[in-house]
């Protein structure tokens, strides 16, 4: 047996940032090398995304995963126990076969993606490469550090549909180091939770640690983030820039969308109009999922009008899928994708459906879910991949500050590894300013 042949793999059951069940793989290698991985978990779903293996029953509400736990003990375990650790693709492909399901519904996502990571891991540890140079072999990529997005108020999904829009974020392209975001960000965050104590309506935070959104409505929303960014010295639309998760499937169907917190339904051309209003009002660069996932003529119309002045990004409506990639470049929907490891259900899916997103101009942004530990992974795949941006959630509780900081302890590992800055958003209008004023 090699030193990087996989010897033992268990998975047990451990807790995520929401206090659900979630699973956790360990894996030992011959040569006494061993990795570690957690299954994120998250709340407002796609409907094409690998399957949250769940047990259903009364206990824990139904989310308890024991059956995961047991496929990966029962059934994953005795198939990869021998192969090369460091043959992630070969590793993955017989996840895959053995699952045989198109949305892993046998073993679980939740079980696949767990030990795809762990094995992952245990590579790197083999080589004895940190991660992220490890994913940097895997890709082909030269690692840089990514540029942060950062929630500074929460919604949607994660604060009980407090307000329609899941996602207020801000992003500094302008700063010139990634700890520098954090500085501004942090800024930011605490002039956006002091505004809301001066109000009386500081209720706490959201599931990603943003602020719990006590607004009347979405652009009440969009206005405090601007007097926190002001409050914070900085101008908006100049080093910071507003980017939104619409979270659109959330509330919207088969072309309808209802704002539940204005009382408002709205056709997808009138959704388009309001979106658009925000743009035009707000220094905004990025927006994903605007509309639906059943609403491709909706997603494409919002592409063809909006494409060449903002980020557009598809979550929900791509699922980190190689295919789903390829047909929206066809129909001209959306720029960018995210990507989510446990969407697709393993590293190796995730990493050609950003290969192929990159072959297609699609700008790329790793995501932690709304349900995480502290797994830092992410941090790793977004250095290794040369993804060019992170979202992690807001700048509090420790499951998001986890991946920050581990970012910030990648570059001062590797002084070779560079900060992005702002190139993730050329093509943007954030971009031709910079341009304009540079002439
Ligand atoms: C999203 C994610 C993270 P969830 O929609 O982008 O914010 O949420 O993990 O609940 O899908
Ligand atoms: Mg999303």
């Amino acid at each position: 047996m090699s030193d990087s042949a996989i010897s033992e793999l268990s998975a047990r059951r451990v807790w995520d940032s929401r206090g659900n069940p979630t699973v956790e793989v360990e894996v030992k290698l011959a040569g006494g090398a061993m990795g570690r991985a957690i299954a994120p978990a998250g709340a407002s779903r796609g409907t094409r995304e690998a399957i949250d293996l769940r047990d259903g029953g009364s206990l824990l509400e139904g989310r308890n995963v024991m059956q995961a736990v047991t496929n990966v003990n029962a059934l994953i375990a005795p198939a990869l126990i021998g192969m090369d650790a460091c043959g992630q693709q070969d590793v993955d492909n017989l996840i895959k076969a053995l699952d045989g399901t198109p949305l892993k519904s046998k073993l679980g996502g939740n079980a696949a993606v767990a030990t795809s990571m762990a094995v992952l891991h245990a590579a790197a540890a083999a080589e004895q490469v940190p991660l992220w140079q490890h994913i940097a072999k895997l890709s082909g990529q030269k690692p840089s550090l990514p540029l942060p997005e950062i929630q500074i108020f929460g919604g949607g999904a994660h604060a009980g549909r407090r307000v329609d829009v899941q996602d207020f974020m801000v992003m500094v392209p302008g700063a010139e180091s990634f700890d520098e975001v954090l500085e501004i960000t942090s800024e930011i965050y605490r002039a956006a939770g002091a505004i809301m104590k001066q109000k009386s309506s500081n209720v706490g935070v959201a599931d990603e640690g943003g602020w719990w959104p006590v607004f009347d409505n979405n652009e009440q929303a969009l206005e405090t983030l601007l007097q926190a960014i002001e409050q914070a010295g900085e101008t908006p639309g100049d080093r910071v820039v507003i980017s939104l998760d619409i979270a659109a499937s959330e509330f919207g169907d088969n072309g309808r969308y209802r704002l539940a917190l204005e009382d408002r339904d709205l056709s997808r051309d009138e959704m388009i109009k309001l979106l658009g209003t925000w743009i035009d009002n707000y220094p905004i660069v990025s927006i994903e999922d605007p509309l639906a996932e059943d609403d491709p003529e909706g997603v494409i119309a919002f592409t063809q009008e909006f494409g060449d002045r903002i980020q557009i990004i598809g979550d929900d409506y791509l699922v980190t899928n190689e295919n789903l990639v390829s047909q929206a470049a066809d129909d001209g929907a959306c720029n960018a994708v995210l990507i989510k490891v446990n969407q697709s259900g393993t590293v190796s899916e995730s990493i050609a459906c950003l290969a192929s997103a990159r072959e297609r101009g699609y700008r790329c942004v790793v995501s932690a879910r709304s349900g995480e530990t502290e797994d830092v992974t992410i941090s790793h795949l977004a250095v290794g991949l040369d993804a060019g941006q992170l979202k992690v959630g807001s700048f509090s509780r420790s499951e998001r500050m986890a991946k920050w900081n581990e970012c910030l302890r990648i570059a001062d590992h590797a002084s070779s590894i560079c900060f992005v800055k702002g190139d993730p958003l050329a093509g943007t209008w954030w971009a031709r300013q910079q341009k304009e004023e540079i002439k």
